[in-house]
């Protein structure tokens, strides 16, 4: 059986992916520990940040409305974020109880927010600012033990050596085409500067993939990619927003908008892989500031996504678009102060947890830390409660707020809860002693 399983194996592997087929990825110790901190991290916030902010229509203005790049460049000789200070977005982070931030180093648009010596198109000098922004953010986090992650887009709407053009960014007036290999130089250069310049960078995170989608056998030359960051920060996570199962040298499977094995928005068909789970969702429906987006989702609904993230063992990372003066959005602070409130009082029923995998339950979802089992009840209209838990003797049930005591009974089919009374809190989370 073994003799053919690996034949099998080797076909369906070359087929889907012939670039990486011969590639072996060896996760040094730090790499594995950093997964473990991550996973028991649990909560990010993502930061879309950039010139596009001013245009207050969302990071793919460009793209979306077909300006000419030269012109959209212009943009960075008005960027002058009066009111951005870094600490305070800092402690707006850690008021949230989310443990990490992960911010647009370079968007599609090219622009970089930190000083690079490859390109002039970045907020020191292209800026009447000219301040590091991710420098001063580095310095924050590493002061308040926030973790930091950088994105980088692979894709680029504006350089010429980004080519061959892709699905995206072929409005944007590009007349010349240069050669791949300087853009990818490039690219490998500002890695370094990221990985060199900011101290301990928790990920890399990379988005824009999907761009060569009708190119297959486009080579990205991601191997040699992810060995320079490894061997630049070894305990640097690579994680990658392609929207497929990842690759070799990646250490975080990333979902867009969906939680793992969902796909409401049509950009995660892709399996779920055994690596350590991450989903990025947006409050409102935009990335980077859009004015006119108000349609936040309540705080209750973010709660429940963050709730049901850790039940699939995912983190959340859910984002945040400044304006363009440098101040997060109102309703942003507000939202994230309250998932703050709600996260200090249950915290210790997320962090550091893993999911409790078992059949999708209706009614909410399972997570555990040591000899605790948490049961979050997100929605049941019913006192009455099963869990198919038959592995686990269960020693005691109590709600986790009170610790009052609640009835059970366990059988070879699993565990029978009645509640004391018709649950009404935003996540009503039971404790049970295993
Ligand atoms: O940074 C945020 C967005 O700007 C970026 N990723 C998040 C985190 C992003 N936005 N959309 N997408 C990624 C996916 C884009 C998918 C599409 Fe397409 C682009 C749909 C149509 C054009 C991919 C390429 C699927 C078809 C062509």
């Amino acid at each position: 059986m073994k003799k053919t399983l690996l034949p099998i194996f080797f076909t369906i592997s070359t087929l889907f992916s012939p670039l990486y087929a011969q590639y072996s990825y060896q996760p040094t110790e730090e790499n594995l520990k950093a997964r473990q901190e991550f996973q028991d991290n649990k909560f990010g916030i993502f930061i879309h940040w950039g010139i596009y902010s001013m245009m207050g229509d969302g990071e793919w203005i460009l793209h979306n409305k077909n300006l000419n790049h030269k012109e959209y460049e212009t943009l960075a000789s008005a960027f002058y974020p009066s009111k951005f200070n870094a600490a305070e977005w800092v402690s707006y982070v850690k008021a949230a109880g989310a443990k990490y931030i992960c911010i647009t180093s370079r968007h599609h648009d090219g622009f970089s927010l930190f000083h690079s010596k490859y390109s002039p198109y970045n907020a020191v000098d292209a800026t009447p600012f000219g301040r590091d922004i991710l420098k001063e953010l580095a310095d924050e986090c590493h002061k308040q033990g926030i973790k930091l992650h950088f994105y980088y887009s692979h894709l680029d709407w504006g350089r010429d050596d980004y080519t061959p053009l892709g699905r995206t960014g072929r409005g944007t007036g590009r007349t010349t085409q240069g050669e791949w290999k300087t853009y990818y130089e490039f690219m490998n250069n500002q890695l370094i500067e990221l990985l060199t310049n900011y101290g301990s960078i928790g990920a890399i995170w990379f988005d824009g993939v999907w761009d060569q989608d009708a190119s297959p056998n486009f080579d990205w030359g991601l191997e040699e990619q992810y060995k320079l960051i490894h061997s630049l920060q070894p305990s640097c996570l690579v994680a990658n927003n392609h929207h497929v199962v990842p690759f070799p040298g990646e250490d975080i499977q990333i979902f867009e908008r969906d939680l793992p094995g969902e796909n409401k928005a049509g950009l995660s068909g892709q399996e779920v892989s055994r690596l350590p789970l991450e989903t990025c969702e947006t409050m409102n429906r935009t990335w980077g500031y859009r004015m006119h987006d108000t349609a936040y989702k309540s705080t209750k609904t973010l709660i429940h996504y963050l709730v049901k993230a850790a039940g699939k063992n995912a983190n959340l990372l859910l984002n945040v678009g400044p304006r363009p003066n440098g101040e997060f959005p109102d309703k942003a602070v507000e939202q994230l102060k309250e998932m703050g409130e709600w996260l200090n009082e249950y915290g210790e029923t997320i962090y550091g947890t893993r999911a409790e995998l078992g059949p999708p339950r209706d009614w909410g979802v399972c997570t555990h830390k040591s000899n605790k089992l948490y049961v979050h009840i997100l929605q049941l209209n019913d006192k009455g409660l099963f869990i198919p838990l038959t592995e686990k003797k269960v020693k005691k049930v109590v709600y986790f707020i009170g610790k009052q005591h609640v009835k059970y009974r366990q059988d070879e089919n699993g565990i029978w809860i009645t509640l004391n009374q018709l649950p009404t809190e935003i996540d009503c989370v039971l404790e049970l002693d295993i």
